[in-house]
């Protein structure tokens, strides 16, 4: 009898087991399986009017869609805090044998050093004469692993494991001190004039789903909240906010041309710089590199990861209402392509990889392209309607957008089509 009732529990066992392989998530890859959609209007105010003059786009249908995103998508982040304040650790003018000036930045973030903070790594041309334009960019394992500089301080924040970088306890290691060099070509950037500030990502909120006990989110909870409501922030809203404390600081630095910010970010971290471009209007150019599913990428066409699957992998990235379009994309009041709009008329680069298939690279191209009308209203060019884009052929006008061959990284060939469009921007202006 015991017997039979082991035999019967393992059988039940492996029919659940069964039934949730079967039920694992199958990416659609097959362009034909794609389903038929209609975009939501960015020109549409929700009155059903169009929108023909700019200053509609800028005092009704733009916060129209920024409300939407506010609160269906990323949720809302506070509007009410202390202003920063910061500390210099350290500088350096002679660092990367004298190539550079290095200077490192605490920003308490809402004021006060017993409050949460973030260090800011920032290298400039030690050749500049007067303040220069900045990259600005969150990185995903900890200041010290973008470059082998032994003097980049180590974050003590809660890390990701990984073995390959020698982190098993969620602690950064001296091991992996430069080992994210790949992704960015210091030496590079400072020769073509611009600087480079950096902040490990989980200084401001760990990327973990904790139900928000830890990052800055309690910081800003009503007497008895203890999370946060389902329009309030998740984490890709903590680090678009983190990003703009950033910018609260470059403002101070007399080095820095403030008026020359260029938010860009990877991945998550680049769901996470459009959403900071459009919810900061002081950042001045905005690249999303790979950024797929709820950064670049169309919701609607449900191409490689979807809003579904991103919710149950990663709850804690977006606002809880996010979760009533999980397999319901046709309910989305908005699509990521307005998104892109609410960076207009600033410079805007969105960048893909072929292989890339999980992150649906024409989702990407066509985002940017359907965000074009509204650039064009504010008298910029966009994606040329008959653009197609080609491997190793990009596009830029005020928007730019190109897919390179290889796979889901940020590679030397990115960087530098990030610095070209910088320079046809910015470059004596
Ligand atoms: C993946 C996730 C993507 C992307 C990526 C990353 O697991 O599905 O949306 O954000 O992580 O950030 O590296």
């Amino acid at each position: 009898m015991n017997q039979f009732i082991c035999f019967l529990i393992i059988l039940g066992l492996l029919l659940v087991i069964g039934i949730s392989f079967s039920q694992e998530f199958v990416p659609n890859y097959d362009e034909t399986k794609v389903p038929t959609f209609k975009l939501p209007d960015p020109l549409q105010l929700e009155n059903g009017k169009r929108v023909k003059k700019a200053d509609v786009w800028w005092k009704k249908r733009r916060p129209e869609i920024f409300k939407l995103f506010e609160e269906q998508v990323y949720g809302k982040m506070p509007d009410k805090f202390e202003k920063i304040t910061y500390k210099l650790l350290e500088m350096d003018s002679g660092a990367l044998a004298g190539k550079a000036i290095r200077k490192q930045v605490t920003v308490y973030l809402v004021g006060r050093e017993d409050g949460p903070k973030m260090d800011l790594l920032i290298y400039l041309p030690n050749q500049a004469h007067g303040p220069v334009p900045v990259f600005l960019a969150l990185n995903f394992y900890g200041n010290h692993t973008i470059h082998a500089d032994p003097n980049i301080t180590m974050t003590d924040s809660w890390v990701q494991n990984n073995k390959e970088f020698g982190i098993t306890q969620n602690q950064a290691t001296d091991f992996s001190r430069g080992i994210r060099a790949s992704r960015w070509p210091v030496a590079q950037i400072l020769a073509r004039g611009y600087g480079l500030a950096t902040i490990y990502y989980g200084d401001i909120d760990p990327d973990f789903d904790d139900g928000f006990q830890n990052g800055v989110h309690p910081f800003f909870y009503k007497q008895g909240q203890t999370q946060p409501e389902p329009d309030e922030w998740g984490s890709i809203a903590a680090w678009a906010w983190g990003l703009s404390r950033a910018m609260d600081y470059l403002e101070t630095d007399k080095s820095v041309d403030s008026k020359k910010v260029i938010v860009m970010g990877h991945s998550r971290l680049g769901k996470t710089s459009v959403w900071a471009g459009a919810a900061d209007q002081r950042f001045a150019i905005v690249i999303s590199n790979n950024s797929g599913c709820g950064g670049a990428a169309l919701s609607r066409r449900q191409f490689g990861e979807t809003v579904g699957r991103i919710n149950r992998v990663f709850p804690h990235w977006f606002c809880d209402n996010f979760n009533r379009y999980n397999e319901n994309e046709a309910a989305l009041p908005i699509d990521q392509h307005q998104l892109l709009a609410l960076i207009a008329p600033r410079p805007l680069y969105v960048a893909s990889a072929e292989e890339d298939r999980w992150a649906d690279p024409k989702g990407e191209f066509l985002a940017a392209k359907y965000a074009s009308p509204v650039y064009e209203l504010l008298g910029k060019k966009g994606i040329p309607a008959d653009a197609e884009p080609k491997i190793h052929e990009p596009i830029m006008t005020t928007i730019g957008y190109h897919i390179r061959a290889g796979k889901h990284d940020v590679t030397r060939y990115d960087w530098e089509r990030y610095m070209d469009f910088a320079d046809l921007h910015l470059k004596n202006k």
